[in-house]
């Protein structure tokens, strides 16, 4: 495996500057635990393994007495550990948070990482390995850090015959030909990467759940589950299975799925304990229903709360729980029809079931409201309920974003989501209070993302999607982070800190999604792409479709009125102040005004230029961009590895070619139908 594969765990060779500066703490390691927990020892070995590597000397293990100058490892369990720690501090720090702390005392001088508990240990670890790499000072450090939310999670789509939905990378690491991959070597290194930016929960398989995966569940297959579950807890991340609504019927041989009959219920009781007995750990169920032709409790005359919380009874005794998706609408929309929203969809139906939640279900509510596209608004649900556990989900695998062949970094567009004001209590409730359920004070809460994993060699198939993911673990840990540090300190982990190195991909990072968004989607509007894949231009390609994803371009202007003054009412479904925001042309943003309004090509804009010059405009000159991209990384030859350089290097060449061709498609379409000419006399294709 090349370089790419150890992603940001690459522990590289230190300066001789810093490794001097480092060295003398980094001599010995005290433990200050068991060391018999699989976790705790999971930690201390990334501890000298990651210092071994990086300074070329691998730290001993001792005890206090036996140096002067060392780092110390402990969980709160442990006296010595806790004469360092303030209680005050542990308690700050919380299950899974943790403190790092340089002690000088009289004849003896460490740091201390740990905190209550050995997943504790095992974060501050990771934490202070980053420090390391990323070249800053570790002589005065008092920090202490505590997970903003509960569940921080990642969703596979991965389906048993190895075939990833909407997978970009490869196959899947968990799956080939209908059967769990034997060595699971693969997903322990996943696992590491995972808890190295403190995700604690996986979904191992898609959550359009098919006959095969169906029986995850069951006897025959739960053995190879509670294997990989096996790997996964290693480090300290938890398990979760996407259930068939309908398995009653599709395994277990009843007649109906009804969420109120007595012999389903008895089924799903039944499956639970099995599912427990193999795993005790095990994390709950994930479920897609009545979305997208998967079964749901709408076949029984249920609402998704009778569904929802049936099989959250079934969980209950264990622990366990359930995320039900909110991803709900009708996909066998009438295009004739303009009154049906898909938008409105997920808050119609959920809003309504507020506060009718059992405590272990939580709702997975898709940003945006309509899909994962490029730009849409932040999802009115996250204001809308007060009394359900909610979960913010993501999508890190680029569906709509260039499929990990263009460079789009996701990052800045999750920020926008997170800071969103939904001013559901007044100013600051911001969909990261939301989501984690700090704003309404919920038992349960997080964040879910979509992985962009498969097993090519750099995990990612384009080497610079890696960041999309830490990104994305970064801010499920600590939502405050920017998006520029958060690249920042992606780019020293993967590539190394020579400042030009890192200057340049941060810019690149940074840049990227700003630039697809301008040669792809302008003003919000979405689904301009060739139907099935979603991939390349095709501006009707949902025109006249069933999908309820129309732009309805006319001659005169395009956009949805989503007003409740003359459209479908969606901006309706807001708090008053981003519902006024929304309702009138003159304060939507730019960004967002085709999204929420119809407008005339010759509409002026608040940057001054038309409606159809914006299009022109931002078409050229993203193409100029992407082409740009490909400059820029060339400045970087000899400068990073020769495999990961040439990787990228023809992924931003495939990206320049094929933005000319969104370029060209999306601005010919535009001309023909509006027949205005572009102020600039550029090549538009007639
Ligand atoms: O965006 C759509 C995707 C489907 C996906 C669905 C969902 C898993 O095109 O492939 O199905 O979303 O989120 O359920």
């Amino acid at each position: 495996m090349g370089e790419a594969y150890k992603a940001w765990l690459r522990y590289a060779p230190l300066h001789p500057d810093q490794a001097k500066e480092y060295a003398p703490w980094c001599g010995m390691i005290v433990a200050e635990a068991s060391g018999q927990s699989p976790l705790f020892a999971a930690a201390c070995e990334e501890l000298v393994n990651g210092i071994g590597s990086m300074l070329g000397r691998r730290p001993e293990a001792g005890a206090s007495t036996d140096r002067e100058h060392y780092l110390m490892v402990g969980t709160g369990e442990h006296s010595e550990f806790r004469g360092v720690m303030e209680t005050a501090e542990l308690e700050a720090a919380g299950d899974e948070g943790y403190v790092l702390k340089t002690v000088e005392e009289p004849g003896r001088r460490f740091i201390a990482i740990g905190g209550k508990t050995d997943r504790s240990a095992l974060y501050g670890v990771f934490h202070f390995l980053r420090l390391m790499q990323t070249g800053q000072r570790i002589h005065e450090l008092h920090a202490v850090e505590k997970p903003a939310a509960k569940l921080r999670m990642i969703n596979h789509w991965d389906n048993m015959d190895g075939s990833i939905e909407r997978g970009y990378a490869g196959g899947s690491i968990f799956f080939r030909e209908g059967k769990f991959i034997a060595d699971r070597k693969r997903i322990r290194d996943y696992a590491r990467l995972m808890a190295a930016v403190g995700l604690n929960a996986v979904c191992i398989n898609n959550v359009n759940v098919h006959e095969v995966e169906s029986n995850l569940i069951t006897p025959e297959l739960l053995p190879s589950v509670a294997m990989a579950a096996d790997s996964f807890r290693a480090y300290g991340i938890r398990l979760y299975l996407s259930v068939n609504f309908a398995s009653p019927i599709q395994c277990g041989g009843l007649a109906t799925a009804d969420p109120l009959d007595p012999e389903v219920k008895r089924f799903w009781a039944e499956r639970a304990a099995d599912v427990y007995r193999h795993i005790p750990d095990f994390g709950g169920f994930l479920v897609k229903a009545d979305s997208e032709f998967r079964p749901g409790p709408f076949t029984y005359g249920r609402d998704h709360a009778d569904g929802a919380n049936m099989l959250a009874e079934a969980l209950q005794p264990y622990g366990g729980i359930v995320i039900w998706r909110c991803f709900v609408y009708d996909c066998l929309q009438d295009w004739r029809d303009r009154s049906t929203d898909r938008a409105k969809a997920a808050y119609d139906h959920f809003r309504p079931l507020d506060g009718k939640f059992s405590d272990n279900v939580v709702l997975q509510i898709k940003n945006g409201p309509v899909d994962f596209q490029v730009r849409e608004p932040v999802s009115p649900l996250f204001g809308g309920m007060r009394q359900t556990n909610q979960l913010l989900e993501l999508q890190i695998t680029q569906e709509y974003t260039g499929q990990q062949k263009h460079l789009c970094y996701l990052v800045p567009q999750w920020k926008e989501v997170i800071d969103f004001d939904t001013y559901a209590q007044g100013e600051g409730s911001t969909v990261a209070k939301a989501a984690s359920g700090a704003l309404n004070g919920r038992p349960l809460g997080g964040f879910a993302a979509v992985a962009n994993i498969g097993d090519d060699s750099s995990w990612t198939g384009h080497v610079l999607a890696q960041a999309n993911y830490y990104g994305y673990g970064r801010l499920a840990w600590r939502p405050e982070l920017t998006s520029e540090q958060i690249a920042d300190e992606w780019v020293r982990l993967t590539f190394g800190n020579d400042p030009a190195v890192v200057g340049t991909i941060s810019r690149m990072l940074l840049d990227s999604w700003s630039i697809y968004e301008s040669y792809t989607s302008p003003l919000g509007i979405g689904w301009m792409v060739n139907p099935g894949h979603h991939y390349g231009p095709n501006v009707d390609g949902y025109e006249y479709s069933k999908w309820g994803t129309y732009h309805y371009a006319d001659c005169h202007g395009l956009g949805v009125d989503r007003t409740v003054s003359t459209g479908t009412g969606f901006t309706g479904q807001y708090r008053e102040i981003p519902a006024a925001c929304y309702e009138s042309i003159d304060s939507c943003p730019d960004e967002l005004l085709l999204f929420f309004h119809h407008v005339p090509y010759t509409h002026v804009l608040k940057s001054g230029k038309t409606v159809i010059q914006h299009i022109y405009d931002s078409h050229f000159e993203g193409a100029e961009r992407a082409a740009k991209l490909v400059e820029t990384w060339r400045g970087l030859e000899g400068k990073i590895d020769g495999g990961r350089y040439a990787s990228v290097l023809s992924r931003l060449e495939e990206q320049s070619k094929h933005a000319e061709e969104w370029r060209d498609v999306i601005n010919t379409y535009f001309y023909r139908k509006s027949g205005l000419p572009d102020a600039h006399h550029r090549r538009i294709y007639p």
